[in-house]
């Protein structure tokens, strides 16, 4: 029942005044309806994974826990789900760890520039002790990480000019996924930094509030973003895993043969979402190739990467006990 008057809510309703109703749980779900958050729309690699979280759990569950992912960030924008989902309000999500940094520090480290050197190498880190202690700390904070997507590597892109070397970024207003870091690192380019969620980015870009943004080559196609900015540059500067999140409370709630079954499913949904991003990304890129995007390589990294020297600087300063992690990443083959 309450599933049902939810749908008609969420379809009814512009996003905004949703988020609304859900931060006064105005709409509690049934224990076993799960309701799990997503930013991006149907056919995308993480909601295709998402989906079939969702069935792989109701199935083998016999509908004693029944999740539903709602696409498009409906619920919210990424940084209020992540709270509502750690209050319990939400139940899941997928979350990148760009914006969990403001509340689990250590995920910051995740967002240092050039800090990877491969999405595969994040995969290694990931899946091994280091994603076990991400996922402690993600725990201290009532989220509980069962399984790690990708997402790539993240580059500019904006309306003006390609991206060939650090100067090039002089003078752009550039958006930016909610982290002081990311502020930092388009300040260390000397370009102007606009903090901003997703879903203004596309509407900012056409109005020329901001002249740019950085992401990969699925959501720069999935979000319209490549109809306006033209230019897209392979910087590669931030590798950022996301976790398939569940909510404390909801996964305290499970019996242990469920947390296996739900645990199981989201680390299946992983393994599918990494295998489909490969082919997603590809088809993403010859996409706005063909719609005009003009997309540069970029040879000189180093140039890039010298300049974020400083931020390391203040972040060591500033968190001396996650030196040996950032170390740790970097020595992980
Ligand atoms: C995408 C991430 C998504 C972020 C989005 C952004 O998958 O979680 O919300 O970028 O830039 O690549 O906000």
């Amino acid at each position: 029942m309450a599933q049902r008057f939810w749908d008609h809510v969420s379809a009814s309703l512009p996003a905004v005044a949703v988020a609304g109703a859900l931060s006064v749980a105005a709409f509690p779900a049934h224990a076993e309806d799960w309701r799990g958050w997503n930013v991006h729309p149907d056919g995308y690699p993480n909601s295709v994974a998402l989906k079939f979280f969702d069935e792989e759990v109701s199935e083998k569950t016999d509908g004693r826990i029944n999740p539903r992912i709602y696409n498009n960030a409906v619920l919210g924008d990424q940084p209020d789900a992540i709270d509502q989902t750690r209050s319990g309000a939400l139940d899941f999500g997928n979350f990148n760890m760009g914006p969990m940094g403001p509340i689990v520090p250590e995920t910051d480290v995740l967002s240092l520039p050039f800090l990877f050197t491969s999405v595969d190498q994040m995969y290694r880190v990931m899946d091994g002790d280091i994603g076990k202690r991400f996922a402690d700390a993600l725990a201290e904070k009532d989220l509980i990480a069962l399984s790690w997507f990708g997402s790539g590597a993240r580059s500019f892109y904006n309306t003006d000019h390609a991206i060939k070397e650090p100067d090039d970024v002089k003078g752009l207003k550039l958006r930016v996924m909610n982290n002081d870091l990311y502020v930092d690192m388009v300040d260390a380019l000397g370009g102007n930094a606009t903090p901003m969620s997703y879903g203004e980015v596309f509407q900012s870009l056409k109005t020329g509030v901001i002249d740019g943004a950085e992401n990969n080559f699925p959501s720069f196609e999935s979000s319209n973003h490549y109809e306006v900015a033209k230019y897209f540059s392979e910087t590669g500067h931030l590798i950022i895993p996301e976790c398939l999140c569940v909510a404390k409370s909801s996964w305290n709630a499970l019996s242990d043969e469920d947390k296996s079954i739900v645990r199981t499913a989201a680390e299946d949904a992983a393994k599918k979402q990494r295998e489909l991003w490969e082919e997603g990304a590809e088809k993403s890129r010859e996409k706005v190739e063909a719609a005009g995007v003009e997309v540069n390589v970029v040879e000189d990294k180093a140039a890039f990467q010298k300049r974020m020297e400083p931020i390391y600087q203040a972040f060591i300063q500033e968190h001396p006990d996650l030196e040996s992690l950032i170390d740790d990443i970097r020595n992980t083959q």
